[in-house]
C-alpha cells in the first residue's frame, strides 16, 4: 500500500521507535514541535479519525493507553498534550491515523 505510516509500521521505512507491539509503534516525530514529541500509529490503515469504527475503540484505546505510559517513562510526569489531526481543517498531512505526545514544555491553549 502506498502509505508513508503502513510502510514505517512494516519496517520498510526506517523510524526511531520507542515502542512496538502486534497492534501499534511509537516512533519519535521526525520534525518535534517539543523537546518530547512521538507519535503513536496502529499497524491498521486508518486513514482519519472519520475513517474509524466502533470496532476500532479497543484499538484507539490501546493508542491511548500506550501513549500514556510512553510519556512517563519519558519523564512527562507534570503533564504532557495528545493529538489527534483530522483532515484538512484539522492540518492532517499524513493520512494514516496519528496520536501526536508532545511534552517537556509549557502548552498553551488555544492551540493554532
Ligand atoms: P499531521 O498531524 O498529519 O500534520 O502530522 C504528521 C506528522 O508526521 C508531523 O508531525 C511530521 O513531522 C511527522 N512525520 C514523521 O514523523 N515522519 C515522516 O516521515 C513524515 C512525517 I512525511
Amino acid at each position: 500500500m502506498d502509505c508513508l505510516f503502513c510502510m514505517i509500521a512494516e519496517g520498510k521505512i526506517p523510524s526511531k521507535k520507542i515502542f512496538e507491539d502486534d497492534r501499534v509503534l511509537a516512533f519519535h516525530d521526525i520534525n518535534p514541535q517539543a523537546p518530547v514529541h512521538f507519535l503513536v500509529i496502529p499497524k491498521k490503515h486508518i486513514a482519519t479519525l472519520n475513517d474509524m469504527t466502533e470496532e476500532d475503540c479497543e484499538l484507539v484505546g490501546h493508542m491511548t493507553y500506550t501513549a500514556q505510559r510512553l510519556a512517563l517513562e519519558l519523564g512527562c510526569d507534570g503533564g504532557f498534550r495528545t493529538v489527534f489531526n483530522c483532515k484538512e481543517m484539522g492540518s492532517q498531512t499524513v493520512y494514516h491515523i496519528h496520536l501526536h505526545v508532545l511534552g517537556q514544555r509549557q502548552m498553551g491553549w488555544p492551540p493554532g
